[in-house]
């Protein structure tokens, strides 16, 4: 109730979402449910305060953020050394608002960068430009953010190689990721730090190639606390290994996290596809349960009209904001695990 009556203010006191009849999830709270988990989305600023239904579900049904695109560095350092905080920091205050977490994203990323940072620039201006990155946004979150995802999308997508090709490993080759763990550390002791990835989800090449940088991180002391899982899969395409994945790398002593969690349907939102999509979620949510160390599950948007995939009907919540399958299959998942760690 709490909860419902600070969003109302939340929304009230930003004046700009309209009042509407919110379709309910009913008394399910997700949040509450994933305890002592977070569950998660990925918060927009573009529809945060501006739809209401879509900041009532942020309010009432999640307990960590992630910003999705307001602290890449395009957003956040658009020229040099020219910081724009406002969109993430309208996130991070409401999420202080709401009692969520925050997890950052990110530093390290091949995509949504400026186009003042690009291969002109020498290894030596790049790396006093990348530390300042970290510094600057690291001093202005101190003691607010849980979690960075400092490196985002590194690994390579083929076997012949361990990285992409991309500024970072072009200009810094295999110290790329190490420089922005450290810079990162060095900033700030406190948010957990982690590397985040696609296509990593169950046992298979690219995983591979992670366990093993990851495994020499370990042993050379660069400190790492944990791995982001996205999960972009496609329907009925769960790695049945996924649980088995996680787990490993838990054993190295690290959190991992299911990320960006979204299931494209890839056809029609029939009843079969949408019990398949709901399946799914629940496998899902179960590999993270079953793991000690799995520490979040975040879902890459809140309803199916917000995504990144138009019309790929990707989400927990359809686009008049109602509960789809996945939400009650999420709940049941979540529901079933509060007695495991
Ligand atoms: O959801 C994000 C979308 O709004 C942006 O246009 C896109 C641009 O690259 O990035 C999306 O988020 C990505 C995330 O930051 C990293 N993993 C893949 C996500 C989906 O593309």
């Amino acid at each position: 109730m709490y909860r419902l009556l600070l969003g109302t203010a939340l929304i009230f006191r930003f004046g700009r979402a309209s009042p509407t009849s919110a379709p309910d999830s009913g008394e399910i709270s997700l949040r509450d449910l994933a305890e002592p988990r977070f569950f998660g989305a990925a918060a927009n600023t573009t529809f945060l305060f501006h739809d209401q239904n879509y900041t009532r579900l942020a309010e009432t049904q999640f307990s960590i953020f992630t910003p999705e695109n307001e602290m890449k560095w395009e957003n956040i350092e658009p020229f040099p050394n020219v910081f724009n905080f406002t969109a993430a920091d309208e996130i991070v205050r409401f999420s202080e608002f709401s009692h969520a977490k925050v997890r950052g994203h990110n530093f390290m990323w091949g995509n949504q960068l400026p186009p003042w940072v690009n291969d002109s620039l020498s290894a030596t201006e790049l790396d006093r430009v990348l530390k300042n990155h970290i510094d600057k946004i690291m001093n202005h979150y101190r003691g607010k953010l849980y979690a960075w995802d400092v490196i985002n999308e590194l690994i390579s997508d083929t076997p012949n190689a361990t990285f992409k090709d991309i500024i970072w490993t072009r200009k810094f080759g295999e110290e790329a990721m190490p420089k922005a763990l450290v810079y990162a550390r060095q900033a700030d002791p406190q948010p957990r730090l982690y590397i985040n990835d696609y296509g990593i989800e169950g046992i298979n090449g690219k995983s591979n190639t992670l366990f093993e940088v990851v495994k020499s991180f370990k042993e050379d002391g660069i400190l790492l606390d944990g791995i982001g899982f996205q999960c972009h899969l496609t329907l009925g395409q769960v790695p049945p290994d996924l649980q088995e994945n996680l787990q490993r790398f838990a054993d190295l002593d690290l959190d991992v996290a299911i990320t960006e969690l979204d299931i494209n349907l890839r056809g029609p939102a029939n009843d079969t596809a949408l019990a398949q999509q709901a399946k799914d979620y629940e496998e899902i949510v179960n590999a993270c349960v079953a793991v000690k160390r799995c520490v979040s599950v975040t879902v890459w948007g809140v309803s199916d009209d917000h995504s990144w995939i138009p019309h790929g009907e990707v989400l927990p919540w359809d686009g008049e904001k109602r509960p789809k399958p996945a939400f009650f299959a999420i709940a049941e998942a979540f529901g079933e695990s509060t007695s495991s760690g």
